[in-house]
């Protein structure tokens, strides 16, 4: 966890060196980005005017603590910094563990830049090696029918659950399917396949590009891909 922080601290280094007075940023969901924000706050000091679109309720919570000024999102963010569930050698990305993939692709999507940061565990050849799975948000009533298309697209559909067994739904009101499938070699195929099943919301397959990863290795250093 020290190695972890370390390694944090070193990326939002650089990160901090991007955020000049007025970046808007995207603010991800999810633990590392948590702790790279707020490195970046305690870098630049609460009174550096920072300010953020959030993509949760948990990363608001992050940016509210560390005096970054939450914004309406207007179409457009200058620098997203966000994690990942698993990234392949493209750099395409698996993103939904938290359930905000939704907010976090219309982001991303939206951004001139784009900074992922994660662990190295989860760097891997293609998207869904080690079982890694994809969540795709689905709106409620669609939810047989789209598990039942997701089979015929080759998937292993799979609803999200609370631990006691609950149903779980996003902060859209929507449920997730984490999705089986054998490695992919060509994921933005798939991608393209799952966004087009009536009912899907958004599939957490991220081909983004052009994106910069920042790799948090194990003993406290960092690489910058591609
Ligand atoms: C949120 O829905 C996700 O896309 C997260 O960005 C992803 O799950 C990474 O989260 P951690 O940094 O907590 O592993």
């Amino acid at each position: 966890m020290e190695k972890q922080r370390a390694a944090a601290r070193g990326i939002a280094e650089e990160l901090a060196g991007k955020i000049r007075g007025g970046t808007l940023l995207g603010l991800g969901s999810g633990s590392t980005v948590a702790m790279v924000l707020e490195e970046i706050s305690l870098r630049l000091g609460k009174d550096a005017g920072l300010r953020g679109v959030p993509t949760s309720a948990q990363i608001e919570a992050v940016a509210v603590r560390s005096g970054i000024e939450l914004v309406r999102f207007n179409g457009r963010v200058d620098l997203v910094i966000d994690g990942a569930d698993q990234l392949d050698e493209g750099l395409r990305l698996i993103k939904g563990g938290g359930g905000a993939l939704l907010k976090e692709k219309v982001l991303m999507t939206s951004a001139s830049e784009v900074a992922i940061v994660a662990s190295a565990e989860k760097f891997a050849r293609r998207l869904c090696d080690n079982g890694v799975r994809v969540p795709v948000e689905v709106v409620p009533m669609a939810v047989e029918g789209v598990r039942a298309k997701l089979r015929g697209a080759g998937g292993r559909p799979e609803e999200r659950l609370l631990p006691k067994g609950y149903p779980y739904f996003t902060e859209n009101g929507n449920v997730i399917l984490d999705v089986g499938f054998d490695p992919l070699d060509r994921p933005e195929e798939v991608e393209r396949e799952v966004k087009l099943i009536t009912g899907v919301a958004e599939v957490g397959i991220f081909s983004v590009k052009p994106l910069t990863a920042y790799r948090m290795n194990e003993d406290g250093s960092f690489d910058v891909l591609p």
